[in-house]
């Protein structure tokens, strides 16, 4: 359920409250995480306040979108503990689940400043004061946006893009299945406050590096079809990356590409990191009426792997080999494609 008026103008009274506000999104973050961080601080700046935007990881190139603002700080590497100590209130952005504030997790269990978030995940554990959820919401940007507008802050130009770039990227440019009249409402709202949508689009997706397009390829010649070809499986080692010339980063996204196939009803994706548990990606596709009527959740695969997300896109981190990890999975999945 959307937020009411009321809600907003009582978070809005919340989030006012803090002169110095800390704003966290998860780890590694998405279009819509650095553009929540971006868009909140230029929103909350207008309203005279000074907050503090911190990511967890470096800006990706995938994201270099976002070099035309003013830069978020970097955790460990432009600021650590010492600088949280004049925040007085703590806004999380686009996640609700300690497992993705891991860096700051018992700091914030610790803290004894108000807390809120603003989200629009299914998947919650974190202690806030205030939240402020939608799970119908397509992306945090839009919350963002509602709020805003409720309350009659001063949207900037630079924060209506990055409302849209989070917008953009988490309805896969208006193509996913969240993709609702609200969307495109909103996004024709921040095009009109000056932002261009081709602009944004042309930074976000013809700028790849050669790597991340061989990447791709790689990964589209080692992907197996499984299920009668509703099940879809790539994989991406330490030794492709290498070959490729591609960071790890640059794997956002390319979950989709077997989706395209008509027969591909679940799409996976299995990382091998530099040290710890494999990271899975998982997607599925809407039914298509008269010709598949599967509807796969993989948010409640994902959990039962110990991770989380949205039913049509969620995440794990899973222990184990890729070997072993995608043996699990494939015996997990393949009885809920009939
Ligand atoms: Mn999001």
């Amino acid at each position: 359920m959307p937020p009411s008026t009321s809600d907003f103008l009582e978070a809005g009274r919340f989030v006012a409250s803090m002169r110095r506000p800390l704003l966290l999104s998860h780890t590694k973050p998405d279009g819509d995480a650095f553009g929540s961080l971006v868009a909140l601080r230029e929103l909350l700046r207008s309203a005279g306040s000074r907050p503090l935007a911190v990511a967890f990881d470096p800006l990706p190139h995938t994201y270099d979108v976002f070099r035309r603002f003013e830069p978020v700080s970097v955790w460990r590497r432009d600021l650590d503990e010492k600088s949280l100590t004049d925040a007085d209130g703590v806004v999380i952005l686009d996640t609700c689940a300690y497992s993705q504030l891991l860096p700051l997790e018992s700091w914030l269990k610790a803290t004894t400043v108000p807390i809120m978030a603003v989200d629009h995940h299914i998947t919650r554990d974190v202690a806030a004061a205030r939240l402020v959820l939608d799970e119908t919401a397509a992306a945090t940007c839009l919350i963002l946006y509602q709020w805003a507008r409720c309350c009659g802050w001063q949207i900037s130009r630079d924060a209506a893009a990055a409302m849209l770039i989070g917008l953009a990227t988490d309805t896969g440019w208006f193509t996913h299945s969240n993709t609702d009249p609200t969307a495109l409402r909103v996004a024709a709202e921040l095009v009109e406050l000056g932002v261009s949508a081709n602009e944004l689009y042309q930074q976000l997706y013809q700028c790849d590096s050669t790597g991340r397009v061989r990447l791709r390829g790689a990964m589209l010649s080692g992907m197996k079809l499984l299920g009668d070809g509703r099940l879809a499986v790539m994989r991406v080692d330490r030794e492709t990356l290498h070959r490729t010339g591609a960071t790890l980063a640059e794997t956002e996204n390319l979950i989709n590409d077997p989706l395209t196939i008509r027969t591909v009803v679940v799409s996976l994706v299995l990382s091998e990191q530099k040290e710890g548990p494999v990271r899975v990606s998982f997607r599925s596709k809407a039914p298509i009426a008269g010709f598949c009527e599967l509807d796969v959740d993989v948010a409640a695969v994902a959990r039962s792997f110990g991770g989380g997300g949205h039913r049509r896109a969620a995440g794990a981190r899973i222990d184990g080999t890729l070997d072993s990890v995608e043996q699990r999975l494939v015996e997990h999945i393949l009885p809920l494609l009939g």
